[in-house]
């Protein structure tokens, strides 16, 4: 198929070039060759990026469940779509087939509609990782209301501030959800998150855990009667191409949650090629991405992408430490995944635990590891090309934003050399620029600035839920006619592209430009050290110097706390220079992250600044415990 699957380098930039000279000849091809529409474009693309609006693929109409579910049908009706692993390895796993993936979706979109669902209306999805996730999101799209994931670890606060926001009208949940060796209340949050939010009219509750919930008359309902019951043909509802598809919320530097939304016609196009190229999924490739479907990687890699191209795609409930920290390579030897793609925050916690977790299992299905969320430090990078990849399984370290909606720098794999800590070139159709803080662009290589996106793609969000304005303040006014991601970027001498984090992160020391990803990596190249953070704090003589969080790997370490300060300050002089030696170093048991595994800088930029009175919101917080810990035995 032609441009569909690139296979070496120089039909990498054959095809980079057509689809930057050519853009709309080369998605118009994409698009004709690889999908089903019920009526094709007028226009392949309008754009303006001073208003902000982009359209892609005007006047088409199409459904993307027909496109991920009854065309496979025909040819792939018995192939597993959704293989499902459940958190206790002594349940079996499920194999769900085409055929039924069709099946039970159409009786969840005609439960839907029986209550009231229809075409534009939002619908929250609250559930843990279970094949009913998979399943509500598609029946949303199949009828044509848009979902909103919201992660089932967020608090009930963050719940209905989502909901609302939307207004949504239903909520589909579980009695509960496993974690590991935990169960988690999850409809017990649902009914505190519903005291305030007087929108939502139905609950479903699907049954996971068997616990002893409140069901509140007339708004709650159990799934599965309803399902029992619905008939397995639902007409897909015809779609515009420019039509919502879903809302996903992601956390802005302040205030309010952003629900970005996400059209069809556009996203569909994009995620499918994307997933097909930077993976190079092969038809009965098993492929497995560890996040969950309430991040936009698990909505775009594990359910639409993958979907698109007829993919096995794996669904895992459980976490990577339960029953042990073998979990992640006892799956990939029990269903002989081939594609696996996770995030450097797990990576650096496996990388903590014995080898013998990892030698105990065969690794030899996999041909391709991913990895997404946050810049991956160079020793994470080794240890995860080494051990797990056997060095013949090529890293493929993937840029992207829920704002992007699929993947925007990456190497693609055995077509890309891979360079550590580089999410290398750009992807096919994507025009990434650097630019300096006075607004111009930094052409030519070995360069550092601020990273942009010179021309729509079409996967990008086309606004924020309900704040036109805010999509435009945040994204398209930092430089004229520019997407601003917000990230630090440099591209090396042939080209690469580096992340060297947000740019809210880089701190300027005596006039430096430091970039905070760099200088974790060096800090994490010392043996005793499992991971760092760093943030700026005003200092009379440099304007900022830097604050250092570290976790050490033994908690039991008994070295002289000043001895290994001095060491850390070493690497770091040596692998950046003395300008970036930190002037303080805590060392602590943990550090405030995210759901997703993101550091919280904010929270430990206030803790260094001494300003502690008002943290902000940590309620989306992991592990909001270690705050208290880190200001107690603060500098
Ligand atoms: C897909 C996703 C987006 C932010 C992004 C950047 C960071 C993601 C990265 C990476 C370096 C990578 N990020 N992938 N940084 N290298 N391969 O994570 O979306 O949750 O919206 O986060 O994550 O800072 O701007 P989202």
């Amino acid at each position: 198929m032609s441009n569909y699957h690139i296979k070496h380098l120089e039909e990498y930039y054959q095809v980079y070039r057509k689809s930057i000279r050519e853009p709309e000849n080369f998605w118009e091809e994409v698009a004709e060759e690889h999908f089903m529409w019920q009526r094709k474009w007028d226009r392949v693309l309008s754009w303006d990026f001073s208003r902000p609006e982009v359209k892609w693929f005007e006047g088409a109409q199409l459904n993307i469940t027909e496109n991920c579910i009854d065309r496979h049908l025909a040819t792939r009706g018995n192939k597993t779509a959704i293989l499902f692993e459940p958190n206790d390895p002594k349940d079996d796993a499920e194999h769900i087939t085409y055929n039924q993936l069709y099946q039970r979706v159409n009786q969840f979109a005609n439960v839907l509609k029986e209550q009231g669902i229809k075409k534009g209306d939002r619908v929250c999805i609250y559930l843990p990782m279970i094949p009913e996730l998979a399943m509500a999101v598609l029946a949303c799209a199949r009828i044509g209301a848009i979902h909103s994931v919201v992660f089932a670890g967020f608090s009930a606060t963050a719940l209905s501030t989502r909901i609302n926001d939307s207004d949504c009208k239903m909520v589909i949940t579980s009695d509960g959800s496993y974690r590991g060796a935990k169960t988690i209340d999850l409809k017990g949050i649902v009914d505190e998150a519903l005291n305030d939010c007087a929108c939502v009219e139905t609950v479903l509750v699907a049954k996971r855990i068997h616990s002893d919930i409140q069901m509140t008359s007339g708004r709650d309902k159990w799934l599965q009667p309803l399902l029992d019951n619905a008939s397995t043909d639902c007409k897909a509802e015809v779609m515009n191409a420019e039509d919502p598809l879903f809302i996903l919320y992601t956390s802005g530097s302040t205030g309010q949650p952003k629900g970005m939304v996400h059209t069809t016609g556009g996203y569909m196009v994009y995620t499918a090629y994307s997933f097909k190229n930077a993976f190079q999924y092969r038809e009965n490739d098993v492929y497995w991405c560890t996040a969950d479907i309430g991040w936009i990687t698990g909505h775009s890699y594990i359910v639409y992408g993958p979907l698109a191209n007829g993919a096995t795609t794996v669904m895992f409930e459980g976490v990577p430490s339960y029953p042990d920290f073998g979990r992640f390579w006892e799956i990939v030897e029990k269903h002989k995944v081939n594609q696996f793609y996770t995030a450097p925050t797990a990576i650096r916690a496996l990388a903590k635990q014995g080898l013998e977790l990892v030698e105990k299992y065969d690794l030899s299905s996999l041909k391709v590891l991913g990895s997404v969320g946050e810049p991956i430090n160079e020793e994470a990078w080794h240890w995860y090309n080494d051990n797990i990849g056997k060095k013949k399984s090529p890293i493929v370290d993937t840029w992207w934003q829920t704002e992007t909606g699929g993947i925007m720098i990456t190497p693609i794999p055995f077509v890309t050399p891979t360079k550590p800590t580089y999410a290398t070139l750009p992807f096919i159709g994507i025009q990434p620029a650097l630019m300096d803080e006075n607004g111009k662009e930094l052409k030519g290589n070995q360069v550092d600035g601020r990273l942009c996106i010179k021309f729509p793609w079409p996967s990008m969000a086309r606004t924020i839920w309900g704040n036109h304005q805010r999509y435009k303040d945040t994204y398209f006014s930092a430089f004229e006619n520019k997407y601003f991601t917000g990230d630090g970027a440099l591209r090396d001498e042939v080209g690469y592209y580096r992340i060297t984090g947000r740019v809210d992160d880089v701190i300027i020391v005596s006039g430096h430009n430091l970039g905070t990803a760099p200088i974790e990596d060096a800090i994490n190249e010392h043996p005793a050290v499992a991971e760092s953070a760093i943030v700026g704090f005003p200092h009379d003589v440099k304007g900022n110097a830097l604050y250092g969080y570290v976790i050490l790997k033994d908690v039991g370490e008994t070295r002289d706390q000043d001895n290994l300060r001095k060491e850390i300050n070493q690497i770091i002089t040596e692998h950046i220079g003395p300008i970036a030696k930190l002037d303080k170093i805590q060392f602590t048991q943990g550090l405030p992250k995210t759901r997703s595994g993101k550091i919280m800088r904010r929270i430990l930029r206030k803790i260094a600044h001494k300003d502690t009175s008002n943290l902000g919101d940590t309620s989306t917080l992991l592990n909001p415990e270690v705050v208290q810990d880190i200001i107690d035995n603060a500098f």
